[in-house]
């Protein structure tokens, strides 16, 4: 069972935030309802920051944070509308703002311009993104300008400094609580057992999207929100393109088949990445090449601990995969030569994780000016080696060209040691041959 994210939590949270702004003040803006094309709307989906701070789910909502004040949580949102609510469903307004969101007060999205002022007056420091949605931009840089005279009359500090609010947000959600790990769990369980559908959905002559249809609609099925991204199926050489979604080609025997995929479970997504043979066996280049990562991946797991560096598994994967390389003569020469001067980027181009959790590169930064951040409990990230062998790359031997190889899981850091919460979905060689032969 799920454990849901009670008003507790968010208050926590809340106050957790309000502590960290110190004396100032902050303003979380959700991003506007995009049409899908023409008047056909996308369905909404809140943005993660504000959505881990307030649980507020539907548009056009505002959250002013005021630290020291009598009213530190103030909510701006949809007003009640019979006529709109008919269209797009009920809305909470500003009384369920206020009696089931916990705001200290409310008001309709529509005042939000004539009544910031006020409410921002006395901070002189706002956390704010601006250029993300300018219309928002106009208003609230045009209600602090209009501050200005007040100011200079009756005294009183008006917003001068401006952070990016997300900074303050990701350190929060970069440590996830029991709750939240219980919906992570609840994703990669749901994830896990796609990607072993898929294994025994794709054989030959099976299209890219027909997999992509049994992920997506296990998803749903298990009350997932559906991906937490958009699904990539790629058959033979498009396991070579790293975000390739077009997925419309039909799988072909002797072919390896890349699925990176996770479901999203109330706002919270996996992310896993598995690569299977078509055909149900992995020829002699497809399988040294897959054990290379394979080794790469799980060196680079063990590395998830308490007090080491994130970059730590970056350079593990690194260094196993260009040893691999090396062996395999896909590199030439010394392998500490390979990774001096990045010759293994022309196979391995991106990095070997990030974090996990509302989003799929979930909030937080990874560095601490040129310095790597240490893991601490309670992360959660990914681990995703990879390799590929562009088709018409005439360096490498014939034997590896068109192949793409990327195994993916998602490590939570605990005082115990890494804990993969994807161990279920099967990696090693003869779970995959068996798993695409049922
Ligand atoms: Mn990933």
């Amino acid at each position: 069972m799920l454990t849901p994210i009670d008003a507790t939590a968010f208050a926590a949270r809340r106050a957790r935030f309000l502590e960290g702004l110190g004396q100032d003040a902050a303003l979380l803006v959700a991003p506007p309802h995009h049409h899908r094309n023409a008047d056909t709307e996308y369905r909404y989906r809140q943005s993660s920051d504000l959505v881990y701070l307030t649980g507020w789910e539907d548009p056009e909502v505002v959250a002013l944070f005021r630290p020291l004040s009598d009213q530190p949580f103030v909510l701006f949102v949809q007003p009640k509308d019979p006529e709109r609510e008919v269209w797009t469903g009920i809305r909470e307004g500003v009384a369920g703002a206020k009696e089931r969101y916990g705001a200290d007060a409310a008001y309709p999205i529509h005042e939000l311009a004539s009544r910031l002022p006020a409410l921002l007056m006395g901070y002189a420091t706002l956390h704010y993104r601006p250029g993300e949605d300018l219309v928002m931009d106009r208003s609230v840089f045009g209600a602090i300008r209009s501050m200005a005279k007040p100011a200079a009359r009756n005294g009183g500090e008006i917003p001068w400094r401006f952070v990016d609010p997300g900074r303050l947000v990701g350190e929060l959600r970069l440590r996830k609580e029991p709750a939240e790990l219980a919906l992570l769990r609840e994703a990669a369980r749901i994830s896990c057992d796609a990607h072993v559908r898929a294994m025994g959905t794709g054989r030959p002559g099976v299209a890219e999207y027909e997999v992509e249809a049994v992920v997506d609609g296990h998803f749903r099925r298990q009350g997932g929100n559906g991906p937490g991204y958009t699904t990539i199926v790629g058959g033979g050489k498009n396991a070579c393109i790293l975000h390739y979604v077009t997925n419309r080609e039909p799988l072909r025997d002797g072919d390896l088949c890349l699925v990176d995929a996770g479901c999203e479970v109330n706002y919270y997504t996996a992310d896993i990445t598995r690569t299977w043979p078509v055909g149900g066996r992995f020829s002699g280049a497809q399988r040294q090449l897959y054990e290379v990562v394979l080794a790469a991946q799980i060196d680079a797991i063990d590395a998830a601990r308490v007090g080491r560096p994130y970059r730590e598994m970056h350079d593990i994967a690194v260094r196993r995969l260009t040893e691999g390389m090396v062996r395999l003569g896909i590199l030439q020469g010394d392998v500490t030569e390979n990774i001096h001067n990045e010759s293994f980027k022309r196979y391995y181009m991106h990095g070997t994780g990030h974090w996990l959790g509302l989003d799929v590169h979930d909030a937080g930064v990874y560095w601490h000016g040129f310095k790597s951040r240490t893991l601490e409990a309670g992360m959660v990230l990914t681990v995703e080696p990879g390799l590929y062998i562009p088709p018409d790359d005439t360096l490498a031997p014939e034997a590896f060209r068109g192949i793409g190889i990327r195994i993916e899981d998602d490590i939570h850091v605990t005082a115990d040691g890494p804990e993969n919460l994807t161990a279920a979905c099967p990696k090693q060689v003869d779970d995959v041959e068996a798993a695409c032969r049922a």
